[in-house]
Parts: C-alpha cells; sequence; structure tokens
C-alpha cells in the first residue's frame, strides 16, 4: 500500500513555499538556497549518478558495513520477534535490500515502511519489492520526514526499528541534526531502535574529492538546484554563469557547496516578480555535508535520549551505522 501525506495535490502551495524560500534565500547576504530543494525527479536521477562515481565513496562504504554486519543487525532487530521496519529516506532503498534479504533468509517477522518525500521513488519501490517478496508487507509512506513520524507514531503499534542510513543527517545543521534525533526519540517507545548512518571525519582530501568529481556529476546535481527554479518558478537563470565549488573545512567537519556567479548578473523570477543582483563572484550557499566522529555521534544520541548499543564500521573505518536502544 502506498500513503501519501505529501502536499502535491494542492501544488500551488509547494510551489509558493518554495517561492518564497528562494526570495528570501536570494535577498539576504551571504545569499544561500536549501539543499531540500535538489530532489526533483532529474535531481533525484543526478543524486543516483553520484552514487554510483568512483569518488564517493560514501554509498558503497554503507554497502559494505551492511554487507558485513547484516547478520548481527538483523539478529539484534528481531531479538524481541515482531516489528516495523521503518526506513527514513528510503529512495531506492538498495543498501535496506541488503537487509531485507537477510530477514527473508532468517525468516523474521516484520513489515517494511520506506518513507521518502518521492513518490515516485515510493511507487517504484512499492512495485519492485512486491516482485521480489510477494509474502512482504510493504506500507510506503510519502512524506517529509517529520510527517513521516507524526504518522508512524500514530499508526503502528508494535515495535519499530527505524533506519536513517546514507548519511543523510549530515545534510542538517549540527543544531537541527540533534532536535531530528531528538524527534525521532520522542516518537519512539523503550525497546524500539535506531540505526543512524554516519559518514565519519576522515582524510579531507578524501571528502573533497567525494563532492567535487572531475566528470562534473557534482556540479550538474548543484547547478539544477538553478534549473528547477528556471522550470518551476519562471527564472532566467543562465547556467553557463554560475560553478559549482565546494570546501571541506577540517575542524568544523562540514563540507560547504556553493553555486558562484562568474560575472555581475541580475536574474529575474517570474514567481515573485522580482530580480535578484549578483555581483560577480558572489556566491550562494546551497549545502552543508556534516562529518562526525564516533564519539560526537555517540554523544548526540546520548544526549537524545538513546544508549549505543553498537557501532558497525566498514573496513577502513570510514563510516559507520550506529545502533541505538531507547
Ligand atoms: C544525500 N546526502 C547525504 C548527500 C551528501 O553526501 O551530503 C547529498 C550530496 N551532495 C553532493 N553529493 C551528494
Amino acid at each position: 500500500t502506498l500513503i501519501d501525506l505529501s502536499r502535491k495535490n494542492d501544488g500551488s502551495q509547494d510551489r509558493a513555499a518554495f517561492a518564497k524560500d528562494v526570495a528570501a534565500g536570494l535577498s539576504q547576504s551571504p545569499k544561500r538556497l536549501s539543499s531540500r530543494y535538489f530532489y526533483d525527479a532529474n535531481g533525484s536521477r543526478l543524486f543516483q549518478q553520484i552514487m554510483a562515481l568512483p569518488e564517493y565513496y560514501l554509498t558503497r562504504a554503507e554497502f559494505s558495513v551492511i554487507q558485513r554486519h547484516r547478520s548481527a543487525m538483523v539478529s539484534a532487530f528481531a531479538a524481541a520477534g515482531f516489528f516495523h521496519l521503518v526506513d527514513l529516506g528510503a529512495g531506492d532503498a538498495m543498501k535496506t535490500k541488503l537487509l531485507l534479504e537477510e530477514l527473508a533468509n532468517q525468516k523474521k517477522n516484520f513489515d517494511y515502511v520506506p518513507m521518502d518525500i518521492s513518490g515516485a521513488a515510493m511507487r517504484e519501490l512499492g512495485d519492485d519489492l512486491q516482485q521480489t517478496y510477494p509474502e512482504l508487507h510493504v506500507q510506503a509512506v510519502v512524506a517529509e520526514y517529520i510527517t513521516g513520524l507524526k504518522w508512524l507514531k500514530q499508526h503502528l503499534t508494535e515495535r519499530k526499528v527505524v533506519l536513517f542510513l546514507g548519511s543523510n543527517l549530515g545534510n542538517f545543521e549540527r543544531e537541527e541534526g540533534m532536535d531530528f534525533v531528538r524527534q525521532i526519540r520522542q516518537h519512539l517507545q523503550p525497546g524500539d531502535l535506531f540505526l543512524l548512518g554516519v559518514d565519519l571525519a576522515k582524510d579531507p582530501e578524501t571528502i573533497l574529492a567525494a563532492y567535487n568529481d572531475p566528470g562534473g556529476v557534482t556540479a550538474a546535481f548543484n547547478l539544477n538546484l538553478l534549473s528547477r527554479i528556471n522550470r518551476e518558478l519562471g527564472g532566467n537563470f543562465d547556467l553557463e554563469a554560475f560553478s559549482h565549488f565546494a570546501l571541506y573545512d577540517p575542524q568544523l567537519g562540514v563540507m560547504k557547496s556553493y553555486l558562484v556567479s562568474r560575472r555581475e548578473q541580475e536574474v529575474y523570477m517570474e514567481a515573485t516578480g522580482a530580480r535578484y543582483a549578483f555581483a560577480a563572484w558572489e556566491a550562494i550557499h546551497t549545502e552543508n555535508s556534516h562529518k562526525y566522529t564516533l564519539q560526537q555521534a555517540a554523544e548526540m544520541g546520548n544526549k537524545a535520549g538513546f544508549k549505543l548499543v553498537t557501532s558497525y564500521l566498514d573496513e577502513n573505518s570510514g563510516f559507520a551505522d550506529m545502533l541505538f536502544e531507547v
């Protein structure tokens, strides 16, 4: 079954909110746009390409974490019988499928609740799993994170195991990330589990390369935000006049991405009827990808009211799936 809690039915509201955010972000100094708007159909396709890049180690590292430890993970998940496996930001569930396979092999008793803002992704995943696991009960939920969490607290009565994989937490500011983990905790009960995928601090060169591939896929992903504004808000951004620029701050553990205006220019947006001025080399901040040490991530979990059960690592100790219990 597919449960759609998005506001898509009233597309005008979505577009108005997008226009408002963009207008505010381009009017302030320094300029900023939120990375949550990266993921339209085009952006989601580009992100799939990023995940297959040799430089983008994150996806492969987490895949390897799960491959190495899935037997132990599944035993921990199913230790107390039936549970709902909730997958926040599931996307194509590439990594979760390893767990589903293991759960099926070990004949564990569970149902699967993937959640994502992309309705297309949830429909595809539902169909796909129906083929592979006709017996598995899948309830795909199309929703933003918080709406999804509220829904699961109201509708799922049994024990829950919540997955938040792929370093998705990294795209929140440190404070917001902490708040979000707290929110997750508040929607769970004693006995529930939480598996958090964390990209760990490592050689800055390795991190930088992952967000600056020579083939320009990451650049296209970043620039798609401007194309999306052109398409949906009637903008007239000249994509040739902006460049992707990425840098890593090893003290703060944050990867930062920008779009830099290559010349002085004005951009017009139909949705607001306003013009936005750019000085030559003025930058728009578009994304943060935070990296954590194991200690920082454990402390965040503790502060949110979780207890760390164990940290599953890849062979290079570059990525962790950290298992917390309530
Ligand atoms: C989705 N998120 C975890 C990705 C990241 O690594 O921050 C998005 C991304 N941005 C550039 N490359 C990938």
